[in-house]
């Protein structure tokens, strides 16, 4: 046994985590840091409702000042982060123009409707790419029979589309465009920090035009628990309304902020890393037979490929993955979805290419 404590730490660390397979689900399921989990329970820590929690204030400052807005809130998930801030920028009533594979609409329990009182008005776009010249068409005329437009959404990078970037230019025209219209434009980047590494750009100039970001520390960051909303201070005031109204108002949750704090600080510069993996990933699928995917489009930790070749569907390839210890899931009955991350290596890329070739045989 190690009486070095850094060491001692580590391999703390290691048996707890449950590391019989290969977990390529999402990068939701990273576990926290060593350093994290020191970080966590040394935190100083007091009320966030009463706004006091000394951790819980600097996490706020420091993604305030990372992402250049005026403001920024903990927020317990993604889900909460998104819904918080539609029901911030919407009535009850309204629409809201997004893609058709947007998370907050397919994955978000339907709480747009339930919290928010809103439809979506839904457009495909190439990639998960919508465009302004889209978007334009399906603003609602001021019919008194038509439910007026309330806010356009976008998401970057694309989490049902293959961790698809989207272009700057694109994402800049139609935030001019809306506000000049009066429409204010949500950002869901849960994964903008792997979008940054892509595209060789601070987070602050992705999140530049946009009235509110959602981010995720809890993704490829590594953090245990969190996102945060970053935006002007009237907008993020209220969100702490909104916040507590879903019950996300929480108390000493310095011991989360803590490893916020790291995850925002330390974790994005390893990104790239998963990105690399991800296209390691990506043209090793390419060769096997049956298995369709463009690994030049890859640019992220997201790949999501086609086995329709294979001849199974989604649940039987992923079962006989299962079998072999590889965890992964499909978005559909055709489409598989792989997520790299902190806790899958380049070796593990390899062992898991062995196994997809063992199964399309
Ligand atoms: N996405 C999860 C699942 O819900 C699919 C994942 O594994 O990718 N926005 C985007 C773009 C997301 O991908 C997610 C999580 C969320 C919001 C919601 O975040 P959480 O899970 O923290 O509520």
């Amino acid at each position: 046994m190690s009486t070095n404590l850094v060491e001692a730490e580590a391999v703390r660390t290691e048996q707890r985590k449950p590391r019989a397979s290969i977990d390529l689900r999402s990068d939701t399921v990273t576990q926290p840091t060593a350093e994290m989990r020191r970080a966590m329970a040394e935190a100083e820590v007091a009320d966030d409702v009463y706004g006091e929690d000394p951790t819980m204030n600097r996490l706020h400052e420091r993604a305030a000042q990372i992402f250049q807005k005026e403001a920024a809130i903990f927020v317990p998930s993604g889900t909460m982060g998104n819904q918080v801030a539609i029901r911030c920028h919407t009535q009850h009533g309204q629409e809201i123009i997004c893609e058709e594979r947007a998370h907050f609409i397919n994955l978000e329990s339907a709480t747009v409707a339930a919290f928010s009182g809103c439809q979506p008005r839904t457009i495909y776009g190439e990639d998960g790419v919508i465009t302004w010249a889209q978007i334009k068409q399906k603003i609602a005329p001021p019919a008194y029979y038509r439910a007026q437009t309330g806010l356009i959404e976008l998401e970057n990078t694309g989490s049902l589309t293959g961790g698809t970037v989207f272009p700057q230019d694109v994402a800049d025209e139609i935030c001019d465009s809306a506000h000049e219209m009066g429409l204010p434009v949500h950002l869901d980047g849960a994964r903008i920090f792997n979008a940054a590494t892509a595209m060789g750009k601070p987070v602050a100039e992705i999140a530049r035009k946009f009235d509110s970001v959602m981010f995720c520390l809890s993704k490829g960051l590594c953090a245990p628990v969190g996102s945060m909303l970053v935006g002007s201070k009237a907008f993020i005031d209220r969100a702490r309304v909104f916040r507590k109204a879903m019950g996300g108002g929480m108390r000493q949750s310095g011991v989360l902020g803590a490893a916020g704090l790291i995850a925002l600080e330390k974790m994005p510069a390893r990104l790239q890393e998963d990105h690399d993996n991800a296209r390691l990933l990506a043209e090793g699928l390419a060769e096997i037979r049956g298995i369709k995917i463009d690994a030049k489009k890859v640019r992220t930790n997201i790949l999501v490929f086609s086995i329709v070749g294979t001849g199974m569907d989604t649940a039987e390839f992923s079962r006989k993955l299962g079998d072999k210890k590889v965890l992964a899931a499909g978005i559909d009955h055709e489409q598989m979805r792989f997520v790299t991350h902190n806790d899958v290596s380049r070796e593990d890329c390899g062992k898991v290419l062995e196994v997809v070739r063992g199964i399309c045989v």
